[in-house]
């Protein structure tokens, strides 16, 4: 069987989640760096990249010849579906589990993620190339991440985690 490949770069958090859901499943891959400024081997922006990533964002998993992704939640999901672990399931066969997974996967890419990366970028990556903070973003985005781990705050107090409800609920029984 031809091998499993990432390409990605280590400073993204896109493939950071594909690879913690790699190692995770103990999978057996080929790490393959991409520079997101066109420089190096594998220009994302250009080419054979492009014609298997069309948005050129920096990210691609290859499970031999049979699939190609992009989308780093797409490639957990994938990941978590087609090499489970036994015992630690994280794949919900029950329609109205997987709802609710699915609906908490999206709240994390919707709701955490975008007040989250700008915070990094103005927190993180400016002053470490030596640009200024912009401070009025840096609120905006607070309070947005604020309403948003609320959000998570009170689910929690209902729901073992995120994606999951306590089985007695599913079952009705209280
Ligand atoms: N939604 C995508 C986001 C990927 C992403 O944000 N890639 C960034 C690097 S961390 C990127 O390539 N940005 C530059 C660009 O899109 O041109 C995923 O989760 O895989």
């Amino acid at each position: 069987m031809a091998a499993k490949k990432l390409y990605g770069t280590l400073s993204c958090p896109a493939t950071m989640r594909a690879l913690a859901s790699m190692f995770e499943h103990e999978l057996n891959f080929e790490f393959i760096p991409v520079d997101l400024t066109g420089a190096g081997d594998h220009d994302v922006k250009k080419g054979p990249f492009l014609s298997l990533n069309p948005f050129g964002n920096g990210l691609l998993f290859q499970d031999g010849d049979s699939l190609t992704l992009f989308e780093s939640r797409a490639i957990m999901r994938f990941i978590s579906h087609q090499y489970p672990k036994p015992g630690k399931e994280q794949v919900f066969i029950v329609p109205k589990l997987q709802g609710i997974a699915a609906t908490w996967i999206d709240v994390e890419d919707h709701q955490f993620d975008p007040p989250t990366s700008k915070l990094v970028m103005e927190l993180v990556h400016k002053p470490k190339i030596g640009l200024p903070t912009n401070q009025a973003v840096v609120a905006e985005e607070e309070a947005k991440l604020a309403m948003v781990l609320d959000v998570y705050e009170e689910r929690l107090t209902v729901s073992p985690y995120l994606g999951e409800i306590y089985w007695l609920d599913l079952l009705g029984l209280r």
